[in-house]
């Protein structure tokens, strides 16, 4: 048997500097869970257990996430920090906004106008306290989009299996709206890309994040061509509590291709181990050409500290194989998982799971 190629595993340190980060989180401001050491220790340990390999992303530029996303979200994540140092900020502490503008606010006055300076525009682009911005957020965002589109580039020219540490995660940022540490949606934008560019007619995601993918859903709700399905903690007691709902399921051409699997409090392998396998059938179900676009969490680690579901290292491995073994090649992007010192061995885990589930299969 030869030895199987080494997994491409793209990363950029653009998200070093995403940092000093801190969040407002029931009224107390607490440093971000979301830290760069999260993305450090899973570069770390995929290098020490050998077999993949770090590359550096290609540069996209903003086309491919402007595809996704509204010009207005991007001019706001692309210069909030900027004019905010421009009305006299020092920088020395993160952009948070303290007004947000609801769809309640306008009712029927829309359009309503919108201050010339983006960090005065920001409440109007965000749905929470705990994305905060910093000098070095902007370029770590379009690094992560980067990193997604490599990973995606790289098994389209045949790789079975890519890897993208994104950092900051994407699979809460919507059409025009980021939030839940999410700026650009990573994976969003790889599947907009295999769908445009890529030459296929339908994609599947799977998204196993312990938090409902609110973004990635908006983005594909009506849209026949696209899948989404998603494993998360029940919006019923967990963020983002608006969407994620079994009832939720796409509308017009998209109507029944997103599906959502609300699990309850303490899941462990059993019970995630079904509701992945319903999942799965349905990706079966809807016979996807393109390869498989997985945003993937660690939050649903037994210890994570801001989750309360109840997987083990070792469950990873088993999650990685059943995936693995549908056999569609596979582009693998990284979301949440905030137990730094397990996020890395929980990443081997499911990768390596991931491998012996494709050649088993
Ligand atoms: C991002 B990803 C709940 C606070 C939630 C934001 C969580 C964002 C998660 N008490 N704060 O999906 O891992
Ligand atoms: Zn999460």
């Amino acid at each position: 048997m030869s030895q199987p190629p080494p997994v491409a595993v793209y990363r950029s340190n653009a998200h070093l500097a995403h940092a000093g980060l801190v969040e407002l989180l029931a009224g107390r401001q607490i440093p971000c869970y979301e830290s760069p050491e999260r993305a450090v220790a899973i570069e770390r340990a995929l290098l020490g257990a050998g077999g993949y390999e770090l590359r550096e992303p290609q540069a996209f530029g903003l086309e491919p996430i402007l595809a996704v996303h509204d010009r207005t979200l991007v001019d706001v994540v692309e210069h909030a920090w900027t004019d905010a140092l421009a009305a006299g900020a020092d920088g020395s502490h993160p952009l948070i906004p303290d007004t947000f503008k609801l769809a309640a606010y306008s009712g029927p006055m829309e359009p309503l106008a919108l201050p010339s300076a983006a960090h005065l525009r920001l409440g109007a682009f965000c749905f929470d306290t705990a994305t905060p911005m910093v000098a070095g957020t902007a370029a770590a965002a379009r690094a992560a989009v980067d990193v997604a589109l490599s990973a995606a580039h790289a098994v389209v020219d045949g790789a079975a299996l890519a890897y993208g540490l994104c950092r900051p995660p994407g699979h809460h940022a919507a059409r025009a709206m980021l939030g839940g540490y999410c700026f650009y949606n990573n994976a969003a934008i790889a599947a907009e890309w295999l769908r445009r560019d890529g030459g296929f007619a339908r994609v599947a995601m799977l998204d196993i994040d312990y938090h409902h993918g609110n973004g990635t859903q908006q983005l594909f709700w009506e849209r026949g061509d696209v899948l989404y399905c998603s494993l998360h903690a029940d919006p019923a007691r967990a963020y983002p509590y608006f969407s994620g709902f079994a009832s939720e399921r796409g509308a017009g051409a998209g109507e029944g291709l997103t599906r959502n699997f609300p699990l309850p409090a303490d899941t462990s392998l059993d019970g995630y181990a079904d509701a992945l396998s319903e999942a799965l059938d349905a990706v079966a179900a809807f016979d996807p050409d393109a390869p498989l676009v997985v945003s993937l969490g660690f939050d649903t680690f037994e210890r994570d500290p801001i989750g309360d579901l109840a997987l083990r290292t070792a469950d990873y491995a088993e999650i990685g194989r059943a995936i693995g073994g549908m056999g569609p090649r596979t582009v693998v992007l990284q979301e949440g998982g905030y137990a730094v010192d397990a996020i890395g061995a929980n990443a081997v885990a499911f990768l390596g799971g991931l491998r012996e589930g494709r050649e088993a299969g």
